[in-house]
């Protein structure tokens, strides 16, 4: 039964049911299934490169508890935070889903935040993720978990697309990213700012400010910081749409996963995420529970730099939560306080 139906929610004004998706199996949290004829096509360059980030990564944290300065390590905390929130409060909250508005500034600020992180330029990572909310768990979906956990982790960025991800990601539109000149100009100089800002600069600081060995740095700042925020996210297509509770819709796979939300700053409450895309915290509860991307938010809020920053009103939630829920809400005691 393959369908290129939509599964998901993007914004606000689509939250109606979807038609056809009232029979959804509840037993399994995998409402479509995958294409059994389609033919990977293996990228074995990607396949190296990660290989060698890997490796190089692997050692970097051999360094990071063994050699490299106590600053180094440190600035490899705060490189993880900004590329994070770049990825989390920016491609993520701000852009792919305009669950909250940024001035000027704070855009740049996230942009800079963003090209740190390397996980593509804004537009390209915010389309792939509004395919992402609107096919989920189907061939158009680029991280389909129904291919399995290793592909919806990393597996999905070493081979082509199914075509359905790009038949399905022309219709979705962009023209709201696009006409921004912030992410016009970052798409358009991303393969000379994404190796100064995620590789160069990171690797000289710790040498030129307080001299770091170059081994230390490439290694432990660059490497280890860069392929450690990688799997942080990575972490949420994969384990957050597997283990969890379903509060508040049990038909589909995206969990409430702890674990996940503090590594990727706030965004493992993936049921809650999948059910409210549009809530500037992705999740029911504020500042709780590891969502440290909500405060900088609220934080940038309260200096006027963020605004019109949308959630969604708690019976619009207890109602949802009562009606496609698992249960786990009252046992949890989500929404009891903040
Ligand atoms: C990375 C991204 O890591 C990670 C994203 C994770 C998302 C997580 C979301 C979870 C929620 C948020 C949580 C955040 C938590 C953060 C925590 C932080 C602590 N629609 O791509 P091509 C077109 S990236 C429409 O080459 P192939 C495309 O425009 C890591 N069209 O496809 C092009 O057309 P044209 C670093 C689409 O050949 C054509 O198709 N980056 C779409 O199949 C071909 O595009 C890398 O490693 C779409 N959706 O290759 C790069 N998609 O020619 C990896 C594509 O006309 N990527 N098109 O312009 C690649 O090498 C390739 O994309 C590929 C596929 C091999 C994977
Ligand atoms: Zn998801
Ligand atoms: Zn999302």
């Amino acid at each position: 039964n393959i369908t290129n139906a939509p599964t998901g929610v993007l914004f606000e004004d689509d939250d109606k049911p979807i038609e056809g998706l009232k029979d959804r199996v509840v037993d399994t949290h995998v409402p479509q299934t995958c294409d059994p004829n389609h033919k990977i096509r293996i990228v074995w360059r990607n396949v190296a490169i990660f290989l060698y980030l890997h490796i190089a990564a692997i050692y970097g944290g051999y360094l990071l508890l063994t050699s490299a300065k106590l600053l180094t390590v440190a600035f490899a905390i705060v490189m993880y935070w900004a590329g994070g929130l770049g990825i989390t409060a920016g491609a993520h909250r701000l852009w792919a889903h305009k669950a909250y508005k940024a001035n000027l500034p704070l855009r740049i600020i996230l942009t800079v935040f963003n090209t740190i992180a390397f996980q593509n330029h804004v537009i390209e990572w915010a389309r792939d993720h509004r395919v992402h909310h609107k096919y989920t768990e189907t061939d158009a979906d680029p991280h389909n978990l129904n291919r399995g956990v290793f592909f919806a982790h990393v597996g999905w960025l070493l081979c082509r697309k199914h075509p359905d991800v790009i038949s399905k990601g022309k219709g979705i539109d962009m023209s709201d990213l696009e006409s921004d000149p912030v992410l016009a100009f970052q798409k358009k100089y991303y393969l000379i700012l994404m190796p100064i800002t995620c590789f160069i600069v990171p690797t000289m600081i710790p040498m030129y400010l307080w001299n770091e060995t170059f081994t230390n740095s490439w290694f432990v700042a660059t490497m280890f910081r860069y392929v450690f925020t990688l799997n942080m996210t990575w972490l949420v297509n994969s384990a957050a749409h597997k283990w969890g509770n379903r509060p508040y819709d049990e038909s589909i796979a995206p969990s409430e996963n702890l674990g996940v939300s503090i590594g990727a700053m706030g965004e493992g409450w993936h049921n809650y995420h999948h059910v409210f895309p549009w809530d500037y915290k992705a999740a029911e509860l504020g500042n709780y529970r590891g969502n440290f991307t909500t405060a900088f938010i609220d934080f940038f809020s309260r200096l006027g730099w963020a605004y019109d920053l949308k959630t969604v009103p708690s019976a619009m939630v207890k109602s949802r939560v009562e009606r496609t829920g698992d249960g786990s809400h009252e046992v949890w005691g989500w929404g009891d306080k903040d």
